[in-house]
């Protein structure tokens, strides 16, 4: 069951200066850095809120770290904006099946590692009204033993 939205993706230039924007127009600060070599990203993670399932709400800010990644491709195309909506859920490999049953493109066959040590698997944004959308696992929902 899909109980939160995890993150907002934001794709930027600058990580930097996007995070100095967010903190002193919003005054948001940042909760987690890291680069994800295999997602071809370096991001920030801003907590907004807490939510009713135990997890929170996070702005990700997203900059690329090779020319060939998908954000990079994405804002050679489109220019700086919201990338994706990620969607949090206790059971990603359970959700994520069952929206294929529905019919919808699950890009990967098995969730792969995603910020903070979550399980996250993504759907094709053509098969989402033009929306890429992300199911996330967090590490400390996971029902399983590796987190
Ligand atoms: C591409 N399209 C999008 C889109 N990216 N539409 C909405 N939102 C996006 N973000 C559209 C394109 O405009 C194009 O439409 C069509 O989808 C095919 O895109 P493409 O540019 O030709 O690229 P593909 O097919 O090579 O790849 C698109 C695909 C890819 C969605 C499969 O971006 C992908 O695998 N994304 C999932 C991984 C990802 O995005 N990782 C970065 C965040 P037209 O009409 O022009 O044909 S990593 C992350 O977020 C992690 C760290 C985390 O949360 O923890």
């Amino acid at each position: 069951m899909l109980t939160r939205i995890d993150h907002i993706g934001i794709a930027c230039f600058d990580l930097d200066a996007t995070v100095d924007f967010y903190r002193t127009t919003y005054g948001f600060e940042v909760f987690h850095t890291e680069v994800n070599e295999e997602q071809g990203v370096r991001e920030a993670m801003l907590k907004i809120n807490e939510t009713s399932d135990g997890g929170a709400s996070y702005l990700q800010l997203l900059q690329p770290v090779r020319e060939d990644s998908t954000v990079a491709k994405w804002l050679a195309k489109n220019g700086e904006g919201v990338h994706h909506i990620a969607f949090g859920t206790a059971d990603v490999d359970a959700d994520a099946a069952a929206i294929r049953d529905k019919g919808v493109r699950v890009l990967y066959d098995q969730p792969r590692t995603g910020s903070m040590g979550s399980r996250i698997t993504f759907l094709h944004p053509k098969d989402c009204h033009g929306v890429l959308t992300e199911l996330v696992t967090s590490a400390e929902r996971r029902h399983d033993d590796q987190g």
